[in-house]
């Protein structure tokens, strides 16, 4: 109840107040409990029929348009793996005209979004991101981050996280899997001074179709930073992806928060903390780690967290607690 006294609007667009009609539709071909489809079905349910997708190369677009079949019913576009921010901001910038020409009515709001994987948005479409961001397009651009490039053989990527194992940063004898951090994407986007950044989790879906609506209403670019449970990339069973990502966000190695015209607020506070160990053993990238491995996962994590308590001015995100169960069921949190 706190949060909602304090971060007013955030439980205002709750699941049943969505509209029944889907615009991501059934029949794609994503991986079985893919969470790709969780972050598609509610962005298109908030932003209504009157948007249009551009869409990157990689998992998201081979799975769900292959021609002459498409998943999603509102326009939708297929770009070079590099070019999402280009062609968005070319979009946009036509659609300014024809509503100047009188050819769209000016008072018509379309949604722009561009759809992207980690690899199409921190490492190969970077440079298209931040001239987006930087020229102020009108663009929704939502990063869905599945930590590597997956849909051609799990290969590491700039968001792939220290200590995962992938076909390109394999653990070894003497590595343990990738050795770099995640590229702090909600960060940099937000140094551009765009109006709204944040990130979100499939697995608290108010707190995603909230930011979903945050996004649409900015008065310029929003950069959307989504966790995305990989069930082959991560290596755990279907039934977990859901309970993997709670368990990024109990653990502190996912906070949600948001930053609106440069206030940062925490939009899942976390009283007290899981060790991080329980979002790592659910999954096979990670099997590999020795104990002072996750140690050093541990204290990254602890960094990070007090520099987010630091922020904000108080304890939004408690500390561990080596009591709490990893697997607490459902809704006994
Ligand atoms: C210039 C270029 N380099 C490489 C590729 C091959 N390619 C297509 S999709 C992809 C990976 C996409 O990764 P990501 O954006 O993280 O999305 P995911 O597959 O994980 O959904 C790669 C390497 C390409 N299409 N174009």
């Amino acid at each position: 109840m706190k949060v909602a006294e304090e971060y007013p609007g955030l439980y205002e667009y709750a699941n049943f107040e969505l509209p029944q009609e889907e615009l991501f539709l059934p029949g794609h071909g994503l991986c079985a409990s893919c969470t790709i489809g969780v972050i598609a079905r509610h962005m298109l349910k908030v932003l209504g029929p009157d948007t249009i997708v551009v869409n990157p190369t990689g998992c998201a677009e081979v799975s769900t348009v292959v021609y002459p079949r498409t998943n999603w019913a509102v326009p939708w576009i297929h770009v070079a793996f590099g070019n999402g921010g280009s062609v968005a901001s070319g979009i946009e910038a036509a659609i300014k005209v024809l509503k100047r020409r009188g050819v769209i009515d000016p008072n018509r709001k379309i949604n722009i979004v561009v759809f992207a994987g980690d690899g199409g948005t921190a490492d190969i479409g970077f440079q298209a991101l931040s001239g987006m961001l930087e020229r102020g397009h009108k663009v929704i651009y939502v990063m869905y981050d599945n930590e590597g490039y997956m849909n051609t053989g799990i290969q590491r990527s700039g968001t792939t996280p220290f200590g995962a194992s992938t076909t390109t940063a394999p653990a070894g004898k003497k590595v343990p899997g990738n050795v770099t951090h995640k590229k702090p994407m909600v960060a940099i986007a937000a140094a551009h001074g765009i109006p709204y950044a944040a990130t979100a989790n499939p697995a608290y879906v108010h707190d995603m179709v909230y930011k979903f609506k945050k996004a649409a209403e900015a008065d310029g670019p929003a950069f959307l930073h989504i966790l995305q449970s990989c069930t082959p990339g991560w290596r755990f069973e279907p039934k977990y992806a859901i309970r993997v990502l709670e368990l990024a966000t109990e653990t502190g190695y996912w906070v949600n928060y948001e930053i609106d015209h440069g206030e940062f607020r925490v939009t899942v506070p976390v009283p007290k903390r899981k060790p991080v160990k329980c979002f790592l053993q659910l999954q096979g990238r990670f099997r590999h780690l020795k104990p002072e491995e996750i140690d050093t996962i541990q204290a990254l994590i602890d960094k990070d967290v007090a520099e987010i308590n630091r922020i904000v001015g108080r304890e939004v995100i408690g500390p561990v607690d080596p009591g709490l169960e990893c697997l607490t069921p459902r809704g006994a949190r």
